[in-house]
């Protein structure tokens, strides 16, 4: 350890402390302390008091994060299969043997098929930023592997906000502190981004209310002065309502839309035509509960919109996130703290952590296709690619639990002709169908930089022990496979401490590390837009949007009906049903924690929501098992059924995270959910899924 990291820990006796910064996809990015013994153990982590955003806390799956360092199953050797793909079996082996073995299958793929034959997969399973996506770049540009595009996260959700407001900067949600009105909207704080809720609630403690608008009632809408139980996929509809309703009274502001925004007059003409009674019949929601929805969101003095991902995950997500965007500035809530528009902060990071220092342009052999990550299952099964994939890499993601129409990405991984590598820390959904498995460290056992995208502190996280067992950081991996492959470049070797220095020229390393937590160099209050200053090439709002036009998505806001049955067309009792696939348990993150006993939850298994009306119409009662299929697949499960039920009638919820070693049928619930495209961006439209739910017999 350097000196630097010395001061991040104060040692009392033999024992440590060790700051860090927790690695999750979760926009919380809280702080943590690792306690460390003389023998290098690590013996609690809890929460860093310090922390200025989640202030000590950490949240039910963390606070049992050392059981997942030194659980007994943990992966600790590289492992190479023995048996049948997707039987578990494998034996294991020396670092010199898996990577031999892997060099070789490489070597033979390339030569026979070339490069584009292998294919990288990653996600999130850390957002860590070297571990995250560093080496692997180079790696994959000097064998000229196919280039991972798009995302089954966030990219709809910013890509579209970039095209309506310039760029993808937004409000600090933080300062929903000092809102009046806060609407959530299709995002569930109090599960997804929890340290975010005591800011809510502080506000409120101010006298502001809180609106959730979502298709589900969930734990945060179980909290919320207001619920708007909305139509899945309609509420581009009551976006434009609201703008009617707000142009038709009076209620804009004028000054702002005159001074920083282009368009406005055609915004107001456009939206004459959707009265609250049209979107009434889109969304569910009465005409009189969205005017004075509008009415509160025009007046109401600070009013700030939060969101987060869920609403991408649909075919409207891009209309949704752009016309979202429109709303502050209607209402000129740009100029107010506690105003504005919070989605996600990572963009407010790229000043302060430059990535892109890691794509290293001269190790690219030749151009390469692109396949997007979001259709793993149609890359793996398709006749028609040349080449097709022969070899497959993942690590950070369990895309056979996690990637829409897993069915047929069990498929592809159980051809004998591919050969799968996964680095890992846990026998994953997907790890039981590789071929040779690399153990993978967890975040306790590396240095890393953390930026967040739930609020403004850059987090370091200082390695507290030695990595478990033969268990390497990802860059390891990266680097060690280079050197199996014979390649010299030195850009593939390249170490941990200068990826980070290079990364950050403008911070200084040695003070984030021991404090562990620093906000970035950005004004406080943030107010992007107060004054315009739209990342634009005239600095304005471009509320009417030429280029939008021309790429299809409308001049202006456009409401399309999602491809869902109507509601009237969802109420027989062999007729088809909505299904949700939200996120639900407080013990997991993604699939991350299923399969660990430490963790598992009462119900034991995820069972299907179904409402009284739409069970009795199939003769189904609570706890029967059901099968919930459609074309690309088919689940069983039991049934939850009872006024408690969070969906409205004509939907079913089947809960998203759960490993196929916890279901009845070892299947999951993106064995149902489609692969369909968002409209814009490279998201997917995962909750745009139509079933049928029969009674198992
Ligand atoms: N405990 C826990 N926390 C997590 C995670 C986890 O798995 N477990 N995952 C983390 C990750 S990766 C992410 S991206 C974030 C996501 O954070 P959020 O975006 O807050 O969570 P989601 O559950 O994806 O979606 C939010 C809500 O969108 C709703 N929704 C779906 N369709 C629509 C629609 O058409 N209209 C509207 N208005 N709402 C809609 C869903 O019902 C859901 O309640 O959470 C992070 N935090
Ligand atoms: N139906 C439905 N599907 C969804 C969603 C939904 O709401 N509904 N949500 C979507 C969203 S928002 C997201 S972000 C994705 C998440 O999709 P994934 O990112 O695939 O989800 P996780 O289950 O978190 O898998 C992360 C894995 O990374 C591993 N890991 C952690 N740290 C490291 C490391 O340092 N090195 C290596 N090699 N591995 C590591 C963990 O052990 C874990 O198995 O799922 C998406 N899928
Ligand atoms: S998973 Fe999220 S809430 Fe839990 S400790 Fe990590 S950042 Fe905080
Ligand atoms: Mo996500």
């Amino acid at each position: 350890m350097n000196a630097a990291a010395a001061s991040s820990s104060a040692a009392t006796g033999n024992t440590r402390i060790v700051l860090g910064t927790c690695h999750h996809d979760c926009p919380d990015s809280c702080g943590w302390q690792v306690t460390v013994n003389g023998d290098g153990v690590a013996t609690q982590l809890r929460g860093n008091p310090e922390h200025p955003y989640s202030q000590g806390e950490l949240c039910p799956k963390v606070n049992r994060f050392l059981d997942r360092v030194y659980h007994p199953d943990r992966i600790l050797t590289p492992l190479v299969r023995t048996g049948v793909k997707g039987s578990g079996e494998f034996r294991s082996a020396s670092w010199d043997e898996a990577l031999a073995l892997v060099a070789s299958r490489l070597r033979d793929t390339i030569d026979t098929h070339g490069g584009e034959a292998v294919v990288p997969w990653s996600s999130a399973g850390t957002q860590s930023t070297i571990m995250m996506s560093s080496l692997d770049r180079r790696f994959f540009a000097r064998i000229g592997a196919s280039r991972p595009v798009d995302s089954l996260c966030g990219a709809t959700a910013r890509n579209a906000t970039a095209s309506a407001l310039g760029s993808p900067l937004v409000s600090d949600p933080l300062d929903v502190e000092h809102s009046k009105l806060v609407l959530l909207w299709g995002t569930n704080t109090r599960l997804t981004n929890r340290h975010l809720w005591p800011y809510v609630e502080r506000a409120r403690a101010n006298g502001a209310r809180v609106v959730v608008i979502d298709p589900v009632r969930t734990i945060t809408a179980d909290e919320a002065d207001e619920f708007f139980q909305i139509a899945p996929g309609t509420d581009v509809a009551l976006m434009l309502a609201m703008m009617h309703v707000i142009f038709a009274e009076g209620l804009a502001d004028d000054a702002y839309l005159r001074d920083y925004t282009t368009g406005a007059d055609e915004l107001r003409r456009h939206v004459a035509e959707f009265t609250p009674q049209w979107a009434a019949r889109h969304t569910g929601i009465d005409a009189d509960r969205i005017r004075s929805l509008a009415r509160d969101y025009a007046t109401v003095r600070p009013a700030m919109i939060r969101t987060l991902i869920g609403a991408e995950h649909r075919h409207h997500g891009g209309q949704f996130f752009r016309t979202l965007s429109l709303l502050p500035a209607i209402v000129g809530s740009w100029r107010e703290r506690g105003g504005g528009y919070a989605r996600s902060t990572g963009s407010w990071f790229a000043d302060a952590v430059d990535d892109s220092v890691f794509d290293v342009a001269s190790l690219e052999r030749s151009p390469r296709r692109s396949l997007s990550v979001n259709r793993l299952g149609e890359n793996l099964t398709s006749t028609d690619l040349t080449p097709g994939v022969h070899a497959l890499f993942v690590w950070n993601g369990n895309p056979l639990a996690t990637a829409p129409d897993a069915g047929l990405i069990r498929r592809g991984l159980e051809r004998h002709d591919l050969f799968t590598v996964v680095s890992e820390q846990f026998m994953t959904d997907t790890a039981m169908y590789a071929d040779v498995i690399f153990p993978a460290c967890t975040h306790v056992e590396y240095d890393d930089v953390v930026p967040a995208w739930g609020h403004l502190y850059l987090g370091f996280n200082n390695r507290a022990i030695e990595p478990v067992g033969e268990s390497v950081p990802n860059t390891e991996l990266w680097r060690r496979l280079a050197r199996a492959m014979g390649y010299t470049e030195p850009e593939l070797f390249e170490s941990d401490e200068s990826l980070l220095a290079s990364c950050m020229p403008s911070i200084d390393i040695d003070e984030l590390r021991s404090r562990s937590v620093l906000r970035l160099d950005l004004p406080d209050p943030l107010l992007p837009y107060a004054e315009g200053g739209f990342h634009t090439t005239d600095g304005k709002l471009h509320i009417a949007n030429s280029e939008l036009e021309r790429a299809g998505h409308g001049r202006l806001p456009t409401y399309a009906p999602p491809p869902l049955p109507a509601a009237d067309e969802r109420s027989g009792p062999s007729s088809p049903l909505v299904l949700m696939s939200p996120k639900k348990h407080v013990r997991f993150l993604n699939t991350s924690y299923t399969p660990l006993d430490a963790h598992a939850l009462p119900e034991g298994e995820p069972r299907c929501e179904i409402t009284p009306r739409d069970a009795a119409a199939r003769n189904i009662v609570d706890g029967d098992l059901v099968r919930v299929h459609n074309e690309r697949g088919s689940m069983t499960l039991r049934a939850h059924v009872g006024d408690d039920v969070r969906i409205r009638d004509g939907m079913v919820s089947v809960p998203f995270g759960w490993s196929t070693s916890r279901t009845q049928d070892s299947q999951t619930v993106n064995m149902l959910t489609t692969s369909a495209p968002a409209d814009w961006g490279g998201g997917v439209a995962f909750y745009d899924t139509v079933v049928w739910v029969d009674k198992a017999t």
